[in-house]
């Protein structure tokens, strides 16, 4: 594609994603989050092998399941026959307080069966899950003594999801997190934003005279006090910290420290706080100095709208947790299921995929940390260290037609080299162009073919 034709891709990605209401494409290309800190080295408050101690698990797991459900999903997030283009739809259609309540009297999701998702994520291999607790439209989808605007005392339904998510996770062995949106409540009159760009400037348009300290004593905290005394969640995402303090965000980590000091908080807390970084939607060229994870679509939104069909293939998901993987990150896949409580088929198809795949070659991820030897056209390395002894995992995404792969990097001697998926010992030898290793002819796996190098010693 000639470099005019990609200026105008560009322009029109940018158009796509402004118009999306969802995220805006800066002119760099980063998506503005809210958070304008995004790549920043956080400031950690307490001591490393604290941070260590909280967060062994997260690192070895890799690879989680994120949900986006709420409201919006009830029609696929349309309203009143008009598209209101995803999660967004109240600010996007700028639906009255009064009548974006009214979905909630018909939210009835009768299909929803918390041990479905659970087992859904498990055969994904994944070993954490997130899910909305409250999104941007400020609709509590758990049990909020502090504020009725929520499930059990608005719908006809009169469950708590988070509570029988919570329950079936713990099941399945998955970790159970909760988001949260932080700087941005439409049902909220004082919660205000940057530029009030994605605030509820419909029903409250004097944006200046909002006070966020308000919305954050009033809601934020008693709410994030009910979640973690209620179900004490491994992990709290926070999302879009927008105006917060540096005060705020390290009163509110102080209180879920003091709550629950085992429980994991991300990067959006806001202020360059917080246990880990997020990258939304993209994967960094390299690694990151500190631990970090990618949240990602396996459609195109993230909320359940009813005209995506947008999809990712199995193959470009299990690459991009690979590759992920390969820079020490997670991978924290989204789906949105629909208003009735049901995870679309597709999702459950492409996430059967991966998880075959990983019952096959887990062990190139799961435990595994960056790639001591950079990256390759052809696929990633992980690595794995144990009792001394090195294991490198070598990724293949194309297979080379020349039946060889050439490693450049290594000087260790190999102690066994082999093929993940048929234990297939291969040969290797050394070369002045690195370490050499003979393959067969044809690629074991569809998705991507794993080579284990088992070497003497460490490398870095
Ligand atoms: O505005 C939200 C969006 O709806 C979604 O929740 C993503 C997920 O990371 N976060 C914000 C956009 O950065």
């Amino acid at each position: 594609m000639n470099q005019q034709l990609k200026t105008i891709a560009f322009i029109l990605c940018v158009i796509f994603l402004h118009l999306e209401g969802y995220a805006q494409v800066n002119a760099d290309g980063t998506i503005d989050t809210g958070d304008k800190y995004e790549n920043a080295k956080l400031e950690y408050l307490e001591s490393p092998e604290v941070v260590e101690e909280r967060f062994g698990w997260w690192s070895d797991a890799r690879f989680g399941m994120f949900i986006h459900w709420g409201l919006y999903a009830q029609d696929g997030c349309f309203w009143k026959g008009q598209d209101g283009r995803s999660e967004h739809m109240m600010r996007n259609l700028q639906i009255p307080i009064a009548e974006y309540e009214k979905i909630a009297t018909e939210f009835n999701p009768e299909k929803f069966n918390a041990d479905e998702w659970a087992e859904i994520a498990k055969n994904a291999g994944m070993k954490y899950l997130v899910i909305t607790s409250k999104h941007h439209d400020g609709f509590a989808m758990f049990n909020s003594p502090s504020h009725d605007y929520n499930i059990l005392k608005q719908t006809p339904w009169k469950r708590d999801p988070i509570k029988e998510l919570n329950e079936a996770c713990k099941k399945q062995g998955i970790k159970f997190g909760v988001y949260y949106s932080l700087g941005r409540d439409w049902h909220h009159p004082q919660c205000n934003s940057v530029d009030g760009w994605r605030s509820n400037v419909w029903d409250f348009p004097e944006e200046e005279k909002k006070d966020y300290s308000i919305y954050f004593s009033e809601k934020v905290k008693p709410q994030i006090t009910e979640l973690i005394t209620q179900y004490k969640p491994a992990i709290i995402w926070f999302d879009t910290p927008e105006l917060i303090t540096k005060e705020q965000s390290t009163e509110l980590l102080g209180l879920i420290r003091k709550l629950d000091p085992d429980c994991i908080v991300n990067q959006r807390v806001g202020n360059k706080l917080g246990d880990y970084a997020v990258r939304e939607q993209k994967i960094p060229k390299g690694g990151e100095p500190q631990p970090w994870e990618t949240c990602m679509t396996i459609s195109k939104i993230w909320g359940y709208h009813k005209e995506d069909h947008v999809w990712k293939s199995a193959d470009s998901l299990v690459h991009s947790l690979v590759d992920i993987t390969s820079k020490g990150g997670n991978l924290l896949l989204n789906v949105g299921p629909t208003g009735e409580g049901v995870i679309r088929q597709p999702s459950v198809e492409l996430l059967k995929e991966m998880g075959e795949w990983l019952q096959v070659n887990g062990e190139a991820v799961y435990g595994t940390t960056s790639s001591p030897v950079g990256k390759f056209d052809w696929g990633r390395c992980t690595k794995r260290v144990e009792n001394g002894n090195t294991t490198l995992y070598f990724s293949v995404f194309n297979w080379p037609a020349n039946g060889k792969l050439v490693i450049p990097g290594i000087t260790n001697d190999v102690i066994k080299s082999s093929l993940i998926a048929t234990d297939k010992s291969l040969e290797t030898f050394y070369s002045e162009d690195g370490l050499t290793i003979e393959l067969p002819k044809a690629a074991p796996d569809k998705l991507a073919s794993v080579i284990k190098i088992e070497i003497t010693g460490t490398i870095n």
